[in-house]
């Protein structure tokens, strides 16, 4: 079933329910496990495209919400679409507003139609229904769009989950129905934590044309050996032959898990947020940049990085001058070494799937952030 022209996703190999693929887009291919750099208002925050491009990421996540009320898809459209706009030249995706207008939009309501909220930024009145996200989305040309979904809070009632996931399906038929033919579609399945209902919102999601299914509702307060068991059972379920996408997750830790229950797409604020926050991440661990310990610490973050930060010779102590100091090169070296991170996590656990060795792989990983806790 070839659903949108210039868009496809072929498995090269598979591992147990880990598998490494490789998703066609208009704007090059991708190959999979990936991880999505989050770029919300047209930038990943401190870096170049080159410079994300250079931590191997070939696909980046823009924000319907955030771009649709500043600067407005119109003038991104007249600009020639997000990718001419930002200048990066890989494949990219939109999310489609509803997560981020239902965290940060204030006196935000849910009716049949969509969402009806008030700007975080000048209090003006929007709504957003389905059509709405897929016309944004449609004006920023991102390659892949994501459906209008209603993510419930962790803990939600029973209830309100299944009524999450009716309306998560009519707003899908909805997208689906307003999609422009050359940009892709995801579906996004909800559940909470429930098995049951995630199986059966991936079935009625996975009858429609979709051109990928995603997971979301994951990473919301629920705790984390949840999330990684509720996935291990839910994502071998989802149709093999499109991508799957777990949506917002999440440490190193937590697509090690993902990635061996089958998910081939990420994307995360994690280490670009904790970046900025002074949080260096490493297989073994975090480091805590402003801590006194590293005061006259020559070594760089991590011996066995070569990204620009560790490579570079940059010691832990001069890192963390910089951020005491209030310095903003340091937010750049730090999110240039977490990115490369995870680029390199990725690739790695795609050689592993290929050569049929992921599950060491995935306990090596799972090990050495282990004892960098002790
Ligand atoms: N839906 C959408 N975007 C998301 C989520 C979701 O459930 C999550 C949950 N982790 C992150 N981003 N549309
Ligand atoms: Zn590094």
């Amino acid at each position: 079933m070839s659903r949108t022209p210039g868009f496809s996703f072929s498995e090269l190999a598979r591992d147990g329910n880990a598998r490494t693929g490789v998703l066609s887009t208009p704007h090059g291919d991708v190959l999979t496990p990936t991880f999505m750099p989050v770029g919300t208002q047209g930038s990943v925050k401190t870096l170049t495209p080159s410079e994300v491009a250079a931590t191997g990421a070939r696909i980046v996540l823009g924000n319907t919400y955030h771009l649709w009320l500043r600067p407005g898809p119109e003038l991104v459209a007249q600009l020639g679409g997000l990718h001419a706009f930002t200048r990066w030249p890989h494949a990219m995706l939109t999310d489609s507003g509803g997560f981020q207008a239902f965290s940060l939009a204030e006196r935000r309501t849910l009716i049949e139609d969509g969402f009806v909220f008030r700007s975080h930024l000048d209090g003006a009145r929007k709504t957003l229904t389905p059509e709405v996200a897929m016309e944004v989305q449609g004006l920023l040309g991102a390659d892949i769009a994501m459906q209008l979904d209603v993510c419930p809070p962790g803990g939600a009632p029973r209830a309100e989950v299944e009524e999450a996931c009716r309306l998560t399906t009519r707003w899908g038929k909805r997208c689906l129905a307003a999609k422009r033919p050359s940009q892709a579609l995801f579906g996004i399945v909800q559940g909470g934590t429930s098995v049951a209902l995630r199986t059966a919102h991936a079935d009625e999601l996975g009858a429609l044309p979709f051109d990928g299914l995603a997971l979301g509702g994951f990473s919301v307060g629920e705790p984390i050996a949840m999330m990684h068991e509720v996935v291990a059972q839910i994502a071998p379920h989802l149709d093999p032959t499109r991508p799957r996408y777990l949506m917002g997750v999440g440490t190193p830790l937590d697509l090690v898990h993902a990635i061996g229950a089958g998910v081939d797409m990420f994307d995360c604020v994690l280490p670009t947020r904790n970046a900025r926050n002074g949080q260096a991440l490493t297989q073994h661990g975090k480091i805590v940049i402003k801590q006194a310990r590293y005061k006259e610490d020559r070594s760089p973050l991590d011996p066995t990085c070569a990204c620009p930060t560790c490579a570079g010779g940059y010691s832990r102590a001069y890192l963390r001058h910089l951020y005491m100091a209030g310095e903003i090169l340091v937010l750049r070296l730090l999110t240039e070494h977490n990115l490369h991170l995870y680029g390199r996590l990725m690739r790695e656990a795609r050689a592993a799937i290929a050569e049929g060795r992921y599950a060491a792989f995935a306990r090596a990983w799972i090990g050495a952030s282990d004892a960098g806790k002790a």
